[in-house]
């Protein structure tokens, strides 16, 4: 599947990452759930799931798609609520016409650690964008240090690349030293939070509704992209 240049390179970039994590395995899922094939008013539809576990993330999730003109990345890292770790998250909106939107986020369970802060405090400094968006009213989920911007030409698509890769850089180092700790209770709330924001984005629920339907969308954002942890 061809798509955006900015989502086949980030999606490489995302790949190489996770695959140095220790004792990475794919996550099984429902086939007619991984990968999925359709067309809409004569335009592609098409969605490429990836899912892995590791110790210390219950899910390790990246979604390459193609909804008629929209090629769309999707990616969320989500920790064993056993473990103290926040939410790894990116999304990249993207038209023939360019690339409208693309976030980046270490979002904090419950709070981000005070040498979590000092470090995405000294790395989102170093990246400026010359568009940056406003984030909506359920995004108040993210981190301070959330990148929500359009990309106004390639060394700013350059640019973001190299935002992602610093944050996950800071997320694989705390994900490999990290180890159980108690307070399980209050970090199944923070992800439950988390995914209950998430499933306020009207966007990405009308474009999944007008591509297949309701009923469809509301089961592939619950089950697949959303899913509370047990
Ligand atoms: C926005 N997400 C959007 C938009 C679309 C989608 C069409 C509007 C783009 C724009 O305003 O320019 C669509 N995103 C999708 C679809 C999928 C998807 C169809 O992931 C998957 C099938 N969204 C996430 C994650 C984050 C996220 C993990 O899935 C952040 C880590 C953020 N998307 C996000 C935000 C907006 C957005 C903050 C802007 C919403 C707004 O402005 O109202």
């Amino acid at each position: 599947m061809q798509l955006h240049d900015l989502i086949t390179k980030l999606s490489s970039v995302i790949r190489c990452s996770y695959s140095a994590l220790p004792g990475i395995k794919p996550l099984h899922i429902d086939p007619s759930m991984s990968e999925i094939y359709g067309s809409m008013d004569e335009e592609k539809l098409q969605i490429h799931n990836e899912l892995y576990k590791c110790p210390g993330l219950r899910k390790i999730h990246l979604e390459t798609a193609k909804l008629g003109s929209l090629d769309v990345l999707h990616c969320v890292f989500f920790p064993d609520p056993n473990y103290d770790l926040p939410i790894f998250g990116a999304d990249i909106v993207a038209t023939p016409r360019g690339v409208g939107a693309a976030i980046v986020d270490l979002s904090p369970v419950t709070c981000l650690s005070s040498k979590l802060n000092e470090q995405l405090e000294e790395v989102s400094k170093q990246y400026k964008f010359k568009e940056e968006r406003t984030l909506p009213e359920w995004g108040n989920i993210f981190s301070p240090y959330c990148k929500f911007i359009r990309p106004t030409n390639d060394k700013e698509q350059t640019k973001f690349i190299n935002t992602v890769e610093s944050y996950l850089t800071i997320y694989i180092q705390e994900v490999m030293k990290s180890h159980p700790v108690e307070g399980i209770e209050e970090r199944i709330l923070g992800q439950h939070n988390y995914c209950h924001q998430q499933k306020k984005n009207d966007k990405t629920r009308g474009i999944l509704e007008r591509c297949f339907d309701k009923e469809w969308a509301d089961k592939y954002m619950d089950e697949l992209l959303f899913d509370e942890p047990k």
